[in-house]
């Protein structure tokens, strides 16, 4: 039989399918290996060829481990909470629920086609209440704890009360927000209930708060950082400003340390690892007190560079500050109020960005520098962002760039303090070189002998103390949407408290739109007879979109019947599978997903729930795949109109013509179906064109896959015409995993033709098959072992594209060789396995296995013995023509080569009976008879 592969295809899904054959279990004496794909938000696009390309090297990677005796998990799920199936909702009023559900099928359904090996048994969705009942559970273990810095963990948040309860406040070290009151043990008893709810909510992991947040008006929604990419909502690209609402949030910020510890011991990418690194923004320096010319505050500066403290000629606070309106004097009022006005147009990020121009209004006010002593003027200005250190800088216009451009701008002195002082216009951060001078007791000291000198000064006056700063910000926890978690929390007196755990899942109401309501509140605020035991009011903002993926990957590891267990996952289950050991999946969740991933794991571990500080061990971001646009050009006529007439790529200079963009579902290998472009667009009917060679080139471009591009390629157009296993290898194929790359159809061929050669090995010319059970030669046990150990090689570095084309060769030399012997094909079916199940099962059975058991079979091994090379070709030239090549041992020496090559038949036919006159043997390259 030709090669089938639709029929061996579906047949061996199914056979999958109905023997659970990737099912796996949490007992097994093998060692575990856990490989773990993002799991996807199903859109209602569906996939594209872009979206498998991670998933197909993951599984890959599992089949492999597999054959390598480890019990794999490998599973899959539904990131199945989120926007667009709300904004979907909006629009049509049908269920966000439904869309999801409808979406997830269409996904199962594709992924189902690509041949994965997946667990479903241990499928999860995120909106599924049997998943969100632990999401909620783990919110409510945050909001039962606390960070308490002498243990470097969090722990219960009854041990902060019990140390309330015995000293008050004062020997608490935590993690708390900045406004903690100070108070006995006696007054914390005197407290009322509420009172102690309020203060310990400034301590609790999950909090409530007001802050700045990022509205987005269109969404209706607050986004986190990492969600606003230039000013505007990744989503949607609209408008956000800054607002000021009451939110949950989670305290990330407890964990910067161990956050940023914790990369040097995972294998990551290193320019993630240093996303994450930037993102933690870890700083280390002082914070200084500078005191006020009049009255009692003070003003407390953060700065990195307290060693220029000589060099302060002016302070500059947040226009948010919130000492701004103490220190206003009557004068300047007017000037304070018209910048504080202009600032609040700007964003956060547009005031980072914006270095380059200066603005900034004078308070009236002055502070005393404490070591100086000397008088300095306190400035507004909105390079100092508010929520960043202290909100107010010591500003040295000799030794940093903005300031000294303000110092310029609004005329105030410059202090020069180092003997080499570098140009400070264009340097940011100028003042490392040389010794310090007009500095007081730190003249003649470099940088690095000044800064703990300072400190100790400081801290004996109780004017400063070493500061370390985190760039970093406590994550905003919650959306003011409908399809998101329920919040498990309900209010009394304005206080907010949990529901009881047995009370889990809090269901998702249901609601009459998905908008807000008239008031203004969130949708879940339209839920009628919403209420907790019928009187309190729930939270309406829901959670976010990073919520259900901050910890899927352990509900994973509960099996089915684990599932009804009363945890997220029993203790046997994650002690036996304790984290991923790879996870495969894109870098734009550098510091999202992966960090808050990492935040609740170290959470989880603190309480005991899990074993492991870090969740995943090694991971590999795939590169995107890029669409390869294609274009047609349609003729421009001298009115500047465009026509109806479009030229072919290699004519088109000829004409003035405008490109557009052209389904490449139309294009093959770069040639138009006219007949099918007719019917492209209404306004394409009647298209006439000029052609080159009787064909309509169309032009190239690569860009993002997009379907406004037209560039869109459904992996199941790909599977209906080649199959899965061809899709699989040609995806692998396109080059390096990491690497961004085009997807160019034009070369699937190719892969399709290299799995019908191998096919065609097992056949015979009738295309039945047929196997000899000879015995194998040296070379085709070399070409086999060359191949097991390529691929071994390659699949332990990741390297998928490199392997294709080995095994190219390999069937080539096989064919070269007319092999088909089963002492090789069958070596070769399991290396081929993870790469292209379903053909390689289909032979495998063949072959006489049992089967599906190919899936379990274990991974040949290398001999080194077969690749030593111990014969040589030689070319055998007579009177200087090479004639043929004669195969010889490369152990004989000359004279025995000599004689072998006199005594061979065809070497005898040229030499016609004569003598040779010379015979010149060069071991190992070859022979030359002159006669
Ligand atoms: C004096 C100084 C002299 C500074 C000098 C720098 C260079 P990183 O490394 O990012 O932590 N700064 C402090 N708080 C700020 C805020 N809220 N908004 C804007 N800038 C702020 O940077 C810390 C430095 O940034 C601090 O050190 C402070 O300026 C400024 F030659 O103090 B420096």
């Amino acid at each position: 039989m030709d090669y089938q592969f639709k029929e061996i295809e579906k047949n061996w899904q199914q056979f999958w399918a109905d023997n659970e054959t990737y099912k796996v279990d949490n007992n097994s004496d093998k060692p575990k290996y856990y490989v773990l794909d993002m799991f996807p938000y199903p859109s209602g696009a569906g996939l594209h060829v872009g979206h498998p390309l991670g998933y197909i090297a993951s599984d890959i990677f599992a089949r492999y481990k597999r054959l390598k005796g480890y019990n794999v998990l490998h599973p899959m799920g539904y990131d199945s909470f989120g926007l667009p199936a709300e904004q979907y909702a909006i629009q049509t009023g049908q269920h966000p629920a439904v869309t999801t559900e409808e979406n997830i099928a269409t996904y199962r359904r594709q992924l189902d086609q690509i041949g994965f090996s997946f667990d479903w048994s241990r499928e999860v969705r995120t909106s599924d209440p049997e998943y969100y009942k632990w999401t909620q559970w783990i919110f409510m273990q945050l909001f039962n704890s606390w960070y308490n810095l002498e243990a470097d963990r969090a722990v219960s948040i009854e041990s902060l009360v019990e140390q309330f309860e015995k000293n008050g406040s004062s020997a608490v070290k935590a993690v708390s927000d900045e406004d903690t009151l100070v108070f006995s043990a006696d007054e914390w008893k005197s407290f009322s209930e509420n009172a102690k709810q309020e203060e310990l909510l400034k301590y609790r992991l999950t909090f409530l708060k007001e802050s700045t947040v990022n509205w987005c008006p269109a969404l209706g929604t607050v986004l986190a950082n990492d969600e606003v990419k230039d000013g505007v909502s990744e989503r949607g690209g609209f408008p956000v400003e800054q607002k000021k609402m009451m939110q949950w949030s989670m305290r990330i910020t407890a964990y910067a340390d161990r956050l940023l510890q914790g990369l040097d011991a995972i294998d990551w990418p290193e320019p993630l690892k240093e996303m994450q690194r930037n993102w933690i923004g870890k700083s280390t320096g002082a914070s200084v007190i500078f005191p006020l010319e009049k009255g009692e505050n003070s003003i407390e500066v953060f700065t990195t560079r307290v060693d220029t403290i000589f060099g302060v000629s002016f302070l500059v606070i947040a226009p948010e500050h919130e000492l701004v309106s103490s220190l206003t004097t009557p004068e300047y009022s007017a000037g304070i109020e018209t910048y504080i006005a202009q600032t609040k147009k700007k964003s956060e990020l547009d005031r980072m960005a914006d270095a380059k121009t200066v603005s900034g209004a004078f308070t009236g006010s002055y502070a005393i520098n404490p070591l100086s002593g000397e008088k300095v003027p306190v400035w507004i200005a909105d390079y100092v962002l508010a929520g960043y250190g202290t909100g107010a800088v010591m500003a040295v216009p000799s030794g940093d760039q903005r300031d000294y451009l303000f110092a310029k701008h609004f005329d105030l002195p410059i202090i020069q303090i180092l003997d080499a002082q570098k140009d400070v216009e264009h340097e940011a951060d100028a003042t490392k070189e040389g010794r310090y001078v007009n500095s007081g007791f730190i003249n003649g000291l470099t940088y690095q002998e000044a800064i703990p000198v300072l400190i100790e000064k400081l801290q004996e006056l109780g004017a400063g103390k070493a500061k370390i700063q985190y760039r970093m910000r406590d994550a905003i926890f919650g959306r003011q949407r409908y399809w998101g978690e329920p919040v498990p929390v309900y209010f009394k007196d304005g206080l907010p408290h949990l529901i009881e755990e047995n009370e889990l899942p809090l269901i998702l109401p249901e609601v009459d739109k998905y908008l807000p309501t008239e008031s203004g509140e969130p949708p879940l605020g339209r839920a009628k007879d919403w209420l907790y035991k019928g009187e309190a009011h729930y939270e309406l903002s829901t959670m976010p979109g990073w919520a259900g993926s901050s910890w899927y990957w352990y509900r994973y590891m509960a099996s089915q019947a684990d599932r009804e267990s009363n945890s997220f996952a029993p203790k046997s289950a994650i002690e036996y599978w304790k984290d991923v050991d790879l996870y495969i999946g894109g870098s734009e969740h550098a510091t999202g997903h992966l960090l808050y991933s990492r935040f609740w794991n170290k959470f989880l571990k603190d309480l005991g729930y899990v074993i492991e500080e870090e969740p995943f061990k090694k991971l590999i971001n795939q590169g995107m795949i890029q669409g390869r646009s294609n274009f047609v050009y349609r003729v421009i006529d001298e009115e500047g109109k465009g026509t109806n007439t479009f030229v072919s790529y290699g004519l088109k200079g000829q004409y003035k013509t405008s490109a557009v963009h052209v389904d490449v579902n139309i294009v093959e290998n770069d040639v138009l179906d006219l007949e099918k472009f007719k019917s492209f667009r209404p306004d394409f009917a009647n298209a006439e064109f000029v052609l080159e060679n009787g064909r309509y080139v169309c032009g190239v471009e690569v860009e993002k896959m997009s379907k406004s591009k037209f560039n869109v390629v459904n992996p199941d157009d790909i599977i209906e015409r080649y199959g899965a296993d061809t899709l699989r290898l040609y995806e692998m194929f396109l080059g390096p995993l990491e690497q961004s790359k085009p997807w160019n159809t034009n070369g699937i061929e190719g892969v399709f033709k290299f799995l019908r050669k191998f096919w065609k090995l097992f056949h015979n010319d009738k295309f039945e098959f047929e196997v000899s059970e000879g015995e194998p030669t040296k070379a085709e046990y070399k070409a086999l072992h060359k191949i097991i150990r390529k691929v071994e090689e390659d699949i332990e570095r990741f390297s998928f594209n490199t392997s294709v084309s080995s095994f190219m060769i390999c069937v080539n030399e096989l064919n070269e060789l007319k092999c088909n012997k089963r002492k090789i094909l069958q070596e070769l079916v399991i290396v081929l396995a993870p790469y292209a199940p379903h053909i390689t099962e289909e032979l495998w059975a063949l072959l006489g296995n049992e089967k599906g058991s190919l899936s379990y079979a274990a991974y040949p091994q290398f001999i080194p013995e077969y690749m030593v090379e111990d014969e040589f070709a030689y070319p055998i030239s007579v009177n200087g023509k090479m004639r043929m090549n004669l195969n010889l041992s490369l152990s004989l020496e000359a004279a025995d080569i000599e004689k072998l090559v006199l005594e061979n038949a065809d070497v005898q036919k040229y030499l016609d009976g004569k003598t040779p006159k010379k015979l010149i043997v060069v071991k190992g390259r070859i022979v030359n008879i002159v006669i």
